[in-house]
């Protein structure tokens, strides 16, 4: 058994930290952020996660996790957790990521493994990392073994795609890629398959970027269809019967630490990535595209009220980071509207957060804009009865057109005329 520490106890730290510490490691969570380290050490979390909860606290009480704000020493494996932001200029903020490698190169000796996990522009491991872990004066790839293993897990199915997906371990050479693959082997059921730092650097960037572009495609075929009069949801179901298509979902935009970022890093490095970049700025594009139909709808702003249901950046979750809902919220807020919010999994970061049929009371438009399974099971009878003006907005294909229409309620579609 190894004793680990994991630099960020965030979205992908704290799970990880817990999956390595319930097999027996000894792990120790190092981050600034006070709240989740006394949380954590209470046997606590301050995010949602299915499952992850009992794993922390199940943990703590076994003694094999804890947390604490300064770097610990003596620890066999360090991995780097921490988020890799973008900068106004959407080039990587790496500032994080340099100063998780500083602080520990006091505390790394011979032996020593440094795994960095967070999602980092090609590179990074070779031209950022390595020349810091030098001034360690250990020999890297023999006396200090170093590796990029991206995270691959899907908010909300984080306990169970840690377990179960194929992971990727890029060394600075060999004996790193070999030595930190039996890390993970006591975590990972799925396949562990070796390479570069490099190479694991820009398949991650890229499997997130193949997603990007996908969702780009089914926005702007929304946006195409609402121009030609046909609905976009019906023309993806329908194309998808064929054996080799797969279109994704239209929305209002695409959201989260991930996807919304990643791409850019691809942006930065290359005058070559112009798809890249166009599917980005369509994507960014959604949240306006979704304004103007609110404005069509509306026929202009009035002092009307107007509900949104859901704010995160996706269902069942309650990350709002990057969410295409709050740069809705953001330029609604700029109008002579009255905006209630009705969100159900965020409780700090929304201001007026109200419950689902009090937010509808006097409104002249019902937006879905998040299809939380909370709002799976609306009354449409009551919801007619509560609007003033009686509209509703999917902007996920999430209900069902002809229950709204028999409650004599108008049902526009994000991608249909
Ligand atoms: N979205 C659409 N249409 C779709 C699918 C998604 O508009 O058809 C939107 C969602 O509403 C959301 C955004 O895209 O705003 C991203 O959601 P997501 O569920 O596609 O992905 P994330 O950001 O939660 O997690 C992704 C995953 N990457 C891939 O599926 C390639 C996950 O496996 C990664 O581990 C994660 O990014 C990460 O941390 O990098």
């Amino acid at each position: 058994m190894k004793k680990i520490c994991m630099i960020g106890i965030g979205y992908v730290g704290l799970p990880t930290a817990a999956m390595f510490a319930s097999k027996g490691h000894k792990v120790i969570g190092y981050d600034l952020n006070q709240k989740a380290v006394d949380a954590l050490n209470r046997g606590e979390i301050i995010i949602e996660e299915p499952g992850l909860l009992e794993l922390v606290k199940s943990c703590v009480e076994k003694g094999t996790l804890s947390a604490t704000t300064t770097c610990p020493p003596d620890c066999d494996v360090y991995i780097i957790a921490v988020p890799t932001p973008i900068n106004e200029d959407k080039t990587a903020d790496m500032s994080y990521v340099q100063s998780a490698t500083k602080a520990i190169v006091p505390h790394l000796r011979k032996g020593n493994i440094v795994i960095l996990e967070s999602t980092s522009p090609p590179r990074t491991v070779e031209d950022l990392m390595l020349p810091i872990l030098k001034e360690t004066g250990l020999v890297l790839g023999e006396e200090l073994l170093v590796a990029h293993s991206p995270e691959r897990i899907l908010p909300g199915r984080v306990i169970e795609e840690l377990r179960t997906n194929s992971r990727i371990v890029g060394g600075i050479n060999e004996k790193s890629s070999l030595e930190v693959k039996k890390v993970y082997e006591s975590i990972v059921e799925g396949e562990i398959f070796i390479t570069t730092s490099t190479t694991a650097e820009m398949c991650k960037v890229m499997e997130n970027t193949f997603r990007d572009v996908n969702i780009a495609l089914a926005n702007e075929l929304a946006k195409i269809s609402e121009e030609l009069g046909v609905n976009a949801f019906e023309v993806i179901e329908l194309a998808n019967k064929h054996p080799r298509v797969n279109l994704l979902s239209p929305g209002p935009g695409v959201g989260g630490h991930c996807i919304a970022l990643d791409p850019w890093f691809l942006v930065e490095k290359s005058e070559n990535a112009k798809l890249i970049k166009q599917a980005r700025l369509i994507n960014d594009s959604m949240p306006s595209f979704v304004f103007e139909k609110i404005k069509t709808i509306l026929g202009g702003f009035n002092g009307q009220t107007i509900s949104i249901l859901g704010a995160t950046y996706k269902p069942n979750i309650d990350d709002v980071r990057e969410s295409p809902i709050m740069h809705l919220i953001d330029m609604l807020k700029k109008e002579n509207l009255k905006l209630n919010i009705c969100e159900p999994h965020v409780k700090d970061d929304i201001t007026d957060n109200m419950e689902l049929y009090p937010s509808l009371e006097g409104s002249s438009l019902m937006v879905l804009a998040v299809n939380h399974d909370e709002f799976k099971d609306i009354d449409f009878k009551k919801v007619s009865s509560l609007l003033k003006d009686k509209n509703i907005l999917d902007t996920r294909n999430f209900f069902d057109r002809k229950q709204i229409e028999e409650n004599n309620i108008n049902y526009y579609l994000l991608g249909e005329k």
